[in-house]
């Protein structure tokens, strides 16, 4: 699969004469998106529809991209540099068709050959692919954006994750309101994107019982054993022909099904154990930031990250290295703590099968992987019962004790007699059952450590990992600042901005779009009343764009020459879409004030919504709920007519953000202050958080806010339908309120007036956005993987000609 530097057999010029290049005539196109229609997906032209062409399109365009993967991998065997490998469960990847034509550069081309072809409407062919949605939210987001940027920036970079069959739920509305969760068989429509490797694979063992020989040697046998199968998916970079692979792990079971029990006409258990491995990559767990102890989400990641281990250390050996070299040919990064199975698994190798001495591995492991950390939020850190290990992982096990028995000495001999600090360090936490901490382990087992935004990384360093800080020292615990992709998040999704910008810039699009610090350069134009019109024009259009799509899917229209405030993130009680939504009421009861001529003067908005909630999260759903109803009645108001609209856009996703984003103007990042760790869709809007300093009164609601104490009542009373429902959320904002949405309220509407403000002076606020998209350079993930690669991974590009 990596390529090989001599021709194994047969004549070389044989083959190099049947080898292909990338198709860039238009009439090669045409040709292979004819042979695809014909031979791949076995269709006639005259029974073709939109959805063939697409496929038929994809399986040309995926032919271009293996191409220049064979090279790219055939390059990486032979220059045998180190490579940097990302483990994350997640990969929320949207649609891949007019990402690849972009960074290809053959969007026109295709765009042409499909014309010739009799698809008038190539945004039609493009809409008709179904998103990859293997992720949450901003965690699997971020590593579709790294992987992207690995690419671009000519990285020995690879992604390791898994083929869920079911993707993030598909998320509807009922009548009453609330969200009603359906499966998303994402791969029923066939996947052209993917390459199905049935040579690659390994087997996974589960269970069995761990025997110790000799001090650190075990043995680990029997239990069950499940294959894992690859599926590769190309990652094009951006103008240049460097491709990189994401790598996907599908279980299977180890050998069909048992034929005794089926001959026995015992179907069910002829199928048990297949069904069982099968399982293991059914379904993506859709928890956002909330930590689910059950034992197939373990079983998912051992398996996961145990054949990522399997297929590294063999494309290591085959370099004919000694293992005492590992890590200058291999860097590991964990997208947080899900993977960190790896740290003992990878001792498990070097130990157990590898015949290293435990120190030396040990020291090798360490240098090997980095991790990080996403979330300071204690319900979302792992911890796994020791019991559960015991059964799952017993020899992973033993290696996590003892790996915390050398641990614990060493903390002990820093700090003799502290009783406090070792417990508070200890891999394992104490009680009845105990618990294992992965991000400890995670931490002792990494070379390096970071957050994901200079504050979080501060707050990392100063509250969960502040025992760790001071036993390691300072420079363990770094920073890299999110970043995401602009030929998704810029390019392509707002063509209209994507060409002004060029044209502005001078003429060649690939320079800013690999360089965003580029963007800077739309300053110099900031005055310029011509420049500012045709920015603002792109707005509205992109408005006009988005308004379509909710006619069309919703059958509301929306007033176009409203402000357009926009919330969209997983619903999550420290994002706080509640203090939205009860602004919103607020808003509305005092339009409903106003007589006509002082409504004539407000400012009309547009407030969307977006965000599934995890299945069993009440409270979030809740939220949604009330959202919709404050919707239902606000909208069917004639009094609001074209003021104020509300609406909860559903399932949103990748492409729903595609086109929501850069048709907002105002973006709300709004959670209580130190608790979103980064955020990236704030840097899609380019707009700035709003934070504030916050104490807890405990006081009561009417003294806190009037204003919000007034809301609440009004939702009591069931001005939004029976009110009576609303009462769990509304108890969280008169008592408790841990996340202090009542006492930022009155600062909030203070907030939200400025904005009036400032949206009614139309010049100053073209001249903010020009600005906020000029400054956003830094974003740009290849920035942030380039800071990876130099400072966490020491590797280097090696770009393919
Ligand atoms: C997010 N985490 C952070 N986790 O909340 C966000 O602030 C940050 O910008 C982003 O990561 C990227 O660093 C997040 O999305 C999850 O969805 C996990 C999924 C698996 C279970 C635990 C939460």
């Amino acid at each position: 699969e990596d390529g090989k530097e001599v021709w194994p057999r047969g004549q070389e010029s044989v083959w190099k004469s049947g080898l292909r290049a990338v198709e860039t005539e238009e009439t090669s196109i045409t040709k292979s998106i004819v042979h695809h229609v014909q031979t791949t997906i076995a269709r006639q032209a005259y029974n073709i529809d939109e959805e063939g062409a697409y496929r038929a399109i994809a399986y040309s365009v995926r032919d271009n991209l293996i191409v220049n993967w064979n090279d790219t991998q055939m390059l990486y065997t032979r220059k045998a540099p180190k490579r940097a490998y990302y483990l994350s469960l997640e990969f929320l990847m949207g649609r891949t068709l007019d990402n690849a034509l972009l960074n290809l550069g053959l969007k026109e081309d295709y765009q042409k050959a499909a014309r010739k072809l009799g698809f008038e409407d190539f945004e039609e062919l493009v809409e008709s692919e179904r998103d990859a949605a293997l992720g949450n939210g901003g965690l699997g987001r971020l590593a579709a954006c790294y992987i992207d940027s690995g690419a671009t920036c000519e990285l020995p970079l690879w992604g390791y994750g898994l083929r869920y069959h079911y993707g993030m739920f598909w998320q509807q509305i009922s009548t009453d309101g609330s969200q009603v969760e359906a499966p998303d068989p994402w791969l029923n429509h066939a996947n052209p994107w993917e390459v199905h490797r049935p040579d690659v694979s390994y087997l996974v063992r589960f269970y069995g019982h761990a025997e110790r020989i000799g001090d650190s040697k075990a043995i680990w046998s029997g239990g069950q054993e499940v294959m894992a199968v690859a599926y590769d998916v190309p990652i094009p970079g951006s103008y240049t022909r460097n491709t990189n692979n994401l790598r996907l792990w599908d279980a299977k079971p180890k050998r069909g099904f048992d034929l005794n029990s089926f001959n026995a006409g015992d179907y069910e258990k002829a199928v048990e154990s297949s069904n069982s491995a099968e399982a293991l990559t059914r379904v993506l767990y859709p928890n956002d930031n909330h930590m689910v102890g059950k034992e197939l989400r373990l079983k998912q990641q051992y398996f996961w990250t145990a054949a990522s281990l399997a297929d590294i250390t063999r494309r290591f050996k085959q370099l004919g290295e000694p293992f005492s070299k590992f890590h200058e040919y291999v860097a590991i990064q964990l997208n947080d703590t899900h993977p960190t199975i790896a740290v003992p698994e990878l001792m498990r190798i070097f130990v157990d099968e590898e015949d290293i001495p435990w120190d030396q591995a040990w020291e090798i492991t360490q240098k090997v992987f980095g991790y990080t950390n996403h979330t300071v939020l204690p319900e979302a850190l792992e911890k796994w019962p020791v019991p559960l290990f015991q059964h799952l992982l017993p020899r992973h096990l033993q290696i996590i004790f003892d790996l915390n028995h050398s641990f614990l000495q060493a903390v002990e001999k820093k700090w003799p007699n502290d009783r406090d600090r070792l417990t508070r360090m200890s891999l394992i936490q104490e009680g009845f059952p105990q618990y294992i901490r992965m991000a400890y382990l995670a931490v002792i087992g990494s070379h390096k450590v970071n957050g994901v935004a200079e504050l979080h990384s501060e707050l990392v360093r100063t509250t969960i990992m502040k025992d760790f800080v001071d036993f390691y020292g300072p420079s363990k615990f770094g920073n890299v600042t999110n970043g995401i992709t602009p030929r998704r998040w810029l390019d392509q999704c707002n063509p209209g901005l994507s060409s002004l910008i060029t044209e502005t810039l001078g003429g060649d699009k690939t320079k800013w779009l690999k360089d965003l610090s580029k963007l800077e350069g739309l300053l110099s134009h900031i005055d310029d009343p011509a420049f500012q019109k045709k920015w603002a024009d792109v707005k509205l259009q992109n408005k006009q764009r988005f308004a379509q799509f909710i006619e069309q899917t919703m059958g509301v229209k929306l007033n176009t020459s409203a402000l357009f405030d926009v919330q969209v993130k997983r619903l999550h009680e420290y994002k706080r879409q509640s203090l939205n939504i009860l602004g919103v009421i607020h808003r509305y009861l005092t339009i409903k004030s106003l007589n006509a001529e002082e409504r004539a003067k407000v400012v009309p908005r547009v407030v969307l919504f977006g965000g599934k909630a995890a299945p069993g999260y009440y409270m979030a759903k809740l939220v949604i709920r009330l959202i919709n109803n404050v919707a239902k009645v606000i909208n069917a108001d004639p009094d609001l007519q074209g003021i104020l609209t509300v609406l909860f856009v559903p399932d949103y996703s990748v492409s729903v953000a595609e086109l929501l984003i850069p048709a907002s103007d105002i973006s709300e990042h709004i959670s209580t202050a130190g608790t979103e760790a980064s955020g990236t869709s704030n840097m899609k809007f380019c707009f700035e958080d709003l934070r504030y300093n916050h104490q807890y009164h405990p006081t009561s609601l009417e003294e806190r806010s009037p204003a919000l104490a007034v809301v609440c009542k009004v939702i009591a009373e069931g001005r939004f339908g029976d009110g009576s429902i609303y009462e769990p959320f509304l108890n969280t904002i008169r008592t408790g309120d841990y996340y202090l949405v009542s006492d930022d309220f009155d600062s909030y509407l203070e907030a939200q007036k400025m904005v009036d403000t400032a949206y009614q002076d139309k010049v100053s606020w073209v001249k903010k956005s020009i600005t906020t998209t000029a400054k956003m350079g830094k974003f740009s993930s290849d920035r942030a993987i380039m800071n990876y690669a130099e400072e966490y991974w020491n590797i280097e590009p090696v770009k393919l000609n």
